[in-house]
């Protein structure tokens, strides 16, 4: 083996803690890159002391070096002319199994920090998902809470002029996340074929009747569930009658519920950042559709819901005091923390699923795996919502739309795929490790090409 880069590799932890320090000097301050780096590291870097290639070729480092990151200014009108500024991102991570493909983050939170996190973990999601996509994230730290349909339509075509440099079908194929909906996926497609009077599917997530696909919109919340399904199925177990808590009450939230509904489990509660709405009588499908017309349509608060139904809201709370069987962080980074795990343990939760991404802190999760409580990385969990944008892209290229039914069905596919690659990889007698096995399964093929593009 030829000598590495970060010093003393002699032992997994030994390198482990010399590559963090290398990666943390590298990147100062980007506090949520390193977290989700870490959180790769640690079942990674045993794996690649037993696949002494991966070392001597520096796979790791390359892997969390984005290809490259563009930042831009991105300049637009309010509705009384007042001029505003916001910063635009697109990171390309990783083109080594196919484009760049990862989702646009518009909140105000949105740093360079967060969009690498993001891009890192999209790697090994997309790679899990089976499909040839690469892996980047971008967007901006545009607040879009308040704004007008016009503010948005004008902030998304002054945003996408930029970004439409960077895209194209095989290159890079953004699509939607945190505030990047069907509505700001359509004003981005209009000003990108304005720019380029090109038709191609160089975003996903489009309108059905612009290149779209069926069930992208419900793929993460049910992509997730699938994936528990498959989990509990593993222990002779099932959803139903499960009382079940969400956090968020967005896309991912708002089709989990649905999915969850629909197999017999019991939806309690679910959130936005303003609070938690308890229900303990069960959210059903019309109180659902009540909830998917508020935030989406209306783009109200979720406490709305307690006024309506006269349930308890919770405010300025997270879920996870809500005794449950199952819980699903669906809402956005480290909104469950060590002491959201110990109460969830505490009450009985026996699986945690995550739509979100990152949504649980290292230390969450190691106090989870010590209380033998089984959990869904994100990675695995919510990677239906980027495989349907996968086979969008796919039904682009072919010019045909297939059925709702042909692509439940292959979403239904990848979600068992994942599983079984979770298996491979994290089955430890009957204890299934599934953060290692996606961390592994994720990582080899990606891995492997780099290795056979040589250094590049
Ligand atoms: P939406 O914008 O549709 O919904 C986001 C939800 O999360 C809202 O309820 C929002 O509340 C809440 N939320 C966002 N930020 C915060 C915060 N800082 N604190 C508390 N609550 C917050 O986004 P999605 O449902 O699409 O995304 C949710 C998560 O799922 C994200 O982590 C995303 O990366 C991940 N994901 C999304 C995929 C997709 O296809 N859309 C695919 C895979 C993962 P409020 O309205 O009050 O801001
Ligand atoms: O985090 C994610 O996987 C997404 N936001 C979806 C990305 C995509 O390209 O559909």
């Amino acid at each position: 083996m030829s000598k590495h880069l970060y010093g003393d590799y002699s032992t997994p932890e030994k390198f482990l803690q010399c590559f963090m320090a290398g990666l943390i000097k590298r990147n100062p301050g980007e506090v949520e890159f390193h977290q989700a780096v870490k959180e790769v590291a640690e079942s990674v870097v045993p794996f690649m002391f037993e696949h002494k290639e991966y070392f001597s070729n520096l796979i790791l480092e390359r892997m969390t070096e984005p290809d490259r990151s563009v930042t831009f200014r991105v300049c637009w009108e309010d509705d009384q002319g007042n001029v505003h500024v916001n910063r635009g991102y697109r990171v390309q991570f990783n083109n080594a199994i196919g484009p760049y493909k990862g989702g646009l983050r518009f909140h105000p939170s949105v740093n360079l920090s967060i969009l690498k996190f993001l891009g890192f973990e999209q790697q090994f999601k997309n790679s899990l998902t089976t499909l040839p996509m690469g892996a980047g994230k971008g967007g901006s730290d545009f607040n879009p809470k308040g704004k007008s349909n016009r503010e948005i339509m004008r902030f998304c075509q002054a945003y996408m002029t930029e970004l439409s440099k960077h895209i194209g079908e095989n290159m890079d194929v953004p699509a939607g996340d945190i505030g990047v909906g069907a509505r700001e996926i359509s004003y981005m497609f209009g000003q990108y074929k304005r720019i380029n009077d090109n038709f191609v599917g160089v975003l996903t997530g489009k309108g059905i009747s612009f290149g779209g696909s069926l069930i992208r919109t419900e793929a993460t919340g049910f992509g997730t569930v699938y994936f528990t399904q498959h989990m509990l199925n593993h222990i002779g177990d099932s959803i139903k009658g499960k009382r079940c808590v969400i956090s968020g009450s967005g896309n991912v939230a708002q089709y989990a519920a649905k999915k969850i509904i629909e197999l017999g489990g019991k939806v309690v509660a679910l959130s936005d950042s303003g609070g938690y709405i308890l229900d303990e009588d069960g959210i059903d499908s019309e109180k659902l559709e009540y909830v998917i017309d508020l935030k989406t349509n209306k783009r109200g608060r979720i406490e709305e819901y307690a006024q309506k139904y006269g349930v308890p809201f919770i405010a300025n709370k997270r879920p996870w005091e809500v005794k449950c069987d199952l819980a699903f962080p669906c809402a956005t980074q480290n909104e469950l923390e060590l002491e959201d795990a110990q109460i969830l343990v505490k009450n009985g939760v026996m699986l945690v699923a995550e739509g979100a991404n990152m949504p649980s802190t290292i230390d969450a999760i190691h106090y989870f795996k010590e209380h033998k409580v089984l959990f869904a990385p994100a990675k695995a969990a919510n990677a239906g919502g980027v495989a349907i944008s996968g086979l969008e892209m796919t039904q682009n290229s072919m010019r045909i739309s297939w059925t709702s039914e042909e692509v439940d069905q292959r979403l239904q596919d990848i979600m068992k795929s994942i599983h079984d690659q979770c298996l491979k990889y994290g089955k430890n007698g009957e204890v299934v490790d599934y953060l290692k096995g996606a961390n592994i399964a994720g990582f080899v093929k990606v891995a492997d090409a780099m290795l056979a593009y040589g250094v590049v």
